[in-house]
């Protein structure tokens, strides 16, 4: 992965400050020798480490690992838990489920205990995620919502990065059948083209999601999880990564297990480093493609309604299409231009005067990235307007 990554270059702008370890990282992949003074714990993840041992500060980002680093590898046998000398501090050492995280890393996928509490040591709670996690979510109506997304900026930013990426974007195009302005306007919504990837260290965000934040605590414990294997396999230190509040990585904005999932290395380097355009690019087609998209299909067109019985099929959430267009016009909708597509929804947007879309299989495809109808109505617009920019129609 390369040092000038957005993402990885914010942590490793923050830690510059800390105290260097280099030193010690080797400890992350080879625990040191236990100390004389401290009592191995013979019923882990039991009981409450008293002997804090240095936790293994962030690093700045390391490119690649020597080869007497390697991390370790997960065998195929889940080992049974071993006793390892107390070694859990920071902020989540008195939490007992951390102590249960770190038990089941260990058991279920092999990650040495002294490795994952050294990782741990190291985590301070990020209290602005936390905040961002609980802040509500509803409210905006479709109106207050578009001119987020739909700004000249946003449309010509657009342009931009497809006139830089063409051949990228060509090629991602014909391999996995997903039209090029959707690919651009996911990456412009996300994160503007890439300028704002995130300023959070995933490590810590998810730390603090998966023990801090009960609502969700389940969800986020498995993205740790994920994000734990991810680290591992991308053979980068788990302290390295930047991302969004909950954990989101790269141009796409990649949750971890969509990252493990989906990412692809698009230029063969043996990493899928997200943050660079080649991988990010085709990674984002073959989420779609792996979402059902489907090649020429349409997405949406706006619907004219009469009658009364339309309301009772309008749909202002996500949900996979079911029917027809002639089952459409028995209840009074009529889409206002052709749409290619098997299934269809009738879509409400909420506003001051409410909206009606006919949304086909690829608008549900658009919300398998964010489950919400004006998240992929956004979506839709922006990638019509960028290509409307571009090629004048
Ligand atoms: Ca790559």
């Amino acid at each position: 992965m390369k040092i000038q990554l957005a993402g990885l270059m914010v942590v490793g702008s923050l830690l510059a400050g800390c105290t260097t370890v280099g030193s010690q990282w080797p400890w992350v992949f080879a625990p040191p020798a236990p100390d004389a003074d401290v009592q191995p714990q013979p019923n882990y993840p039991a009981g409450q480490s008293t002997v804090v041992r240095p936790p293994v500060v962030m690093n700045p980002p390391r490119t690649t690992f020597p080869q007497q680093q390697q991390p370790p590898v997960a065998t195929t046998t889940p080992r049974q838990p071993v006793n390892y000398p107390a070694g859990l501090g920071g902020d989540y050492a008195s939490y007992p489920a951390m102590r249960q995280f770190i038990g089941k890393m260990n058991n279920k996928h092999g990650f040495e205990i002294a490795f994952l509490e050294q990782t741990f040591s190291g985590v301070r709670r990020d209290k602005e995620a936390l905040t961002k996690a609980g802040a509500p979510t509803e409210g905006q109506g479709w109106r207050a919502y578009r001119p987020i997304f739909l700004t000249e900026e946003r449309i010509n930013g657009g342009v931009d990065f497809w006139n830089r990426h063409a051949t990228l974007l060509d090629s991602a195009t014909r391999q996995y059948g997903v039209d090029t302005e959707y690919l651009v306007a996911i990456i412009g919504v996300e994160t503007q083209y890439g300028k704002n990837t995130g300023k959070h260290n995933v490590l810590q965000a998810l730390t603090s999601l998966g023990f801090d934040f009960p609502r969700r605590a389940d969800f986020y414990q498995k993205e740790l999880e994920q994000f734990l294997l991810l680290s591992r396999e991308e053979k980068m230190p788990p302290q390295v990564f930047g991302g969004s509040y909950a954990g989101a990585m790269g141009l796409g904005q990649f949750i971890s297990s969509s990252y493990r999932s989906y990412a692809i290395d698009g230029n063969r380097d043996g990493k899928r480093d997200l943050w660079n355009p080649q991988d990010a690019i085709p990674s984002v087609a073959n989420y779609f493609a792996k979402n059902g998209w489907k090649r020429g299909g349409g997405v949406a067109v706006p619907a004219y309604i009469s009658g009364g019985s339309y309301a009772s099929i309008a749909e202002t959430s996500a949900k996979k299409p079911s029917r027809s267009l002639s089952e459409l016009a028995a209840n009074g909708v009529r889409p206002q231009g052709a749409i290619n597509s098997a299934k269809v929804s009738l879509i409400k947007l909420d506003g001051a005067t409410d909206e009606y879309w006919v949304g086909g299989e690829n608008f549900y495809a658009i919300t398998r990235y964010n489950p919400s109808v004006k998240y992929a109505m956004a979506v839709h617009q922006l990638a019509q307007e960028i290509r409307k920019r571009k090629f004048g129609f």
